[in-house]
């Protein structure tokens, strides 16, 4: 059997890195780690090939090779998602679709052969019994959500790893907290369940047998759902396997209770995490009520963040406008928050209601959904009708972008996070890539970007006042061309 995996292109969106890739030649953000732990699963003997389109593109040999084709998707990737089945339905060839865009709304594609929803690990192993028995059906799905004990090590022989700035790996599923607007409860459950010490170890080893340096996403839905198991297991081990190592740097996802456990701080940066990324959402405390994120609330959300930044972590953000209980007054708030605590990396988006969490209820019952959701969270599009008024929310989004992005405000904030921060020692490794990468954004930003004064100043101020710091300081420079680049495209 012949199974080409196929992972459709993302669009130029906040999270797709897009104009920064190009500082270091590479294609895209990371490998589809889901295609590559299905390829995992599928019996050893059977041919497989790996097409992300976003690395590389699709052929009609490709095609023409394939026995079934499996595709994986995000919402986001929805157009493109429909090409590629439109493509494969033309060549003839059959098409078997998971993943989280066809979990949540499979009716909508025809053409695909067979849908293997929800987590595979229980899903496909019935849909490969009837296909050796000749009666396999159209639609496997569950409620039930597995022990992830057994999940194989992904298959990353199969990507290219040449064409990706980080490669991602998945330490656990699920999140504790009940967040209204988060659907990641809904697809994949409360209570954290996490892969061994082991083989978490056995992953890092394959990569680093692979030649993998660069970073490593640990993409949890909340890192530190299970803090006990954390401490006593997962993190002594990666300190261990660490020890002789260069290169490879972590980071994760994970609440903002972090900042309330040094020592849990200090392990993880021990073992080598130096970002995370935490949802702050709003510092506005009746709208962190409203959308039931208690973890937020009861807390100076400035504190924790510098808290986490002194630790050695750097804190990337999420945040939302267009709570019931935003009043205009928000926009100039999150401008304000979000340049106070240094978080360079601030993803903004417009509260969107997912199928499948509290909040789509709830806006379903108030008659206030209008339309499906993009899928883009920080697009400036939303499907339900927001209570001051969606030209005002829009202004005022439009306002908190061309605000935070511009050259004077963003440059402000890195060095305001560069003097709070403090690295965690990890072996660097640095590859010509890193040197080019800054040959170009000198070029790029420095002379020819209209940011180019507050790059020399960043610059300068880097190299004489935290020059350990000086190689994140270009990355975060070349970060800022693209939220920046992407931010005029919503805001024109
Ligand atoms: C890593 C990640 C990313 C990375 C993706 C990197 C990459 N190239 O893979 C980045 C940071 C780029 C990203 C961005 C975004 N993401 Co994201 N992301 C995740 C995250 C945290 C982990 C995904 C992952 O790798 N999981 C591990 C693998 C093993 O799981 P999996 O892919 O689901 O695969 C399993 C099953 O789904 C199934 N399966 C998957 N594919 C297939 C295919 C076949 C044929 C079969 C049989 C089975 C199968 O089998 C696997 C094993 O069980 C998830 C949350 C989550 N826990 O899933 C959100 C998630 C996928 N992201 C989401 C969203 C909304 C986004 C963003 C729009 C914004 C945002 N909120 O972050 C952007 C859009 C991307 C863009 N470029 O524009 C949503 C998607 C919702 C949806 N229904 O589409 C999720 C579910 C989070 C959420 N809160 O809802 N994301």
């Amino acid at each position: 059997m012949k199974i080409l995996l196929v992972y459709p292109e993302f669009p130029d969106t906040f999270w797709s890195f897009k104009h920064a890739l190009k500082f270091v030649r590479k294609k895209a953000g990371a490998p589809p780690l889901g295609l590559l732990t299905v390829a995992a699963m599928l019996p050893d003997e059977w041919e497989k090939r790996l097409v992300d389109v976003n690395a590389t593109s699709l052929t009609q040999e490709d095609l023409a090779w394939a026995d079934y084709v499996f595709i994986s998707a995000m919402i986001v990737q929805r157009d493109s998602a429909r090409a590629v089945i439109d493509r494969c339905k033309k060549a003839g060839g059959k098409v078997v679709a998971g993943g989280p865009l066809f979990t949540m709304e499979h009716e909508q594609f025809p053409g695909v052969d067979h849908f293997v929803l929800n987590e595979a690990e229980l899903t496909l192993p019935p849909f490969l019994t009837d296909l050796a028995n000749g009666c396999a059906q159209r639609v496997y799905t569950t409620t039930e959500f597995p022990d992830i004990h057994q999940t194989p090590a992904p298959l990353w022989h199969l990507a290219d790893l040449r064409h990706y700035d980080t490669v991602s790996i998945q330490f656990s599923r699920g999140c504790p907290y009940n967040c209204d607007f988060c659907n990641v409860t809904a697809l994949l459950g409360h209570r954290p369940r996490l892969k061994t010490a082991e083989q978490i170890i056995a992953e890092l080893d394959d990569l680093y047998a692979l030649g993998w340096r660069k970073g490593v996403f640990f993409v949890d839905d909340n890192f530190i759902g299970n803090k006990k198991q954390l401490k006593s297991e997962v993190l002594p081990a990666l300190i261990e396997w660490r020890k002789d190592k260069v290169g490879m740097p972590f980071n994760t996802e994970a609440s903002i209770n972090l900042a309330d456990d040094p020592e849990l701080m200090r392990l993880m940066t021990e073992a080598g995490f130096d970002t995370v990324f935490v949802g702050i959402e709003t510092p506005n405390i009746d709208s962190l009520i409203e959308c039931s994120k208690t973890q937020n609330k009861n807390r100076d959300l400035i504190e924790s963040v510098k808290r986490l930044q002194r630790a050695g972590l750097q804190v990337q953000g999420g945040f939302i406008v267009g709570f019931d209980n935003d009043t205009p007054s928000i926009f100039q708030q999150q401008i304000d928050f979000i340049q106070k605590s240094g978080i360079v990396t601030a993803m903004v988006g417009l509260l969107q209601a997912p199928p499948g969490t509290n909040l789509f209820e709830r806006m379903e019952q108030e008659g206030r959904l209008v339309s499906d959701m993009s899928g883009d969270n920080a697009d400036g599009s939303t499907n339900i009708v927001p209570k001051m008024g969606l030209d005002t929310l829009r202004e005022g989004y439009q306002d908190i972008l061309s605000h935070i992005y511009s050259p004077q405000f963003y440059y402000e904030r890195v060095r305001t996070f560069l003097r709070e921060y403090q690295p965690p020692k990890i072996n660097i490794h640095i590859d010509l890539q890193h040197i080019l990468a800054l040959w170009r954004s000198i070029y790029q930003l420095g002379i020819r970007g209209v940011e180019r004064v507050h790059y020399w100043k960043l610059f300068f101020w880097t190299l004489f006042r935290r020059p350990r710091l000086f190689p994140l300081a270009i990355t975060l420079a070349i970060y800022g061309f693209h939220f920046r680049t992407v931010a005029e495209l919503h805001v024109g």
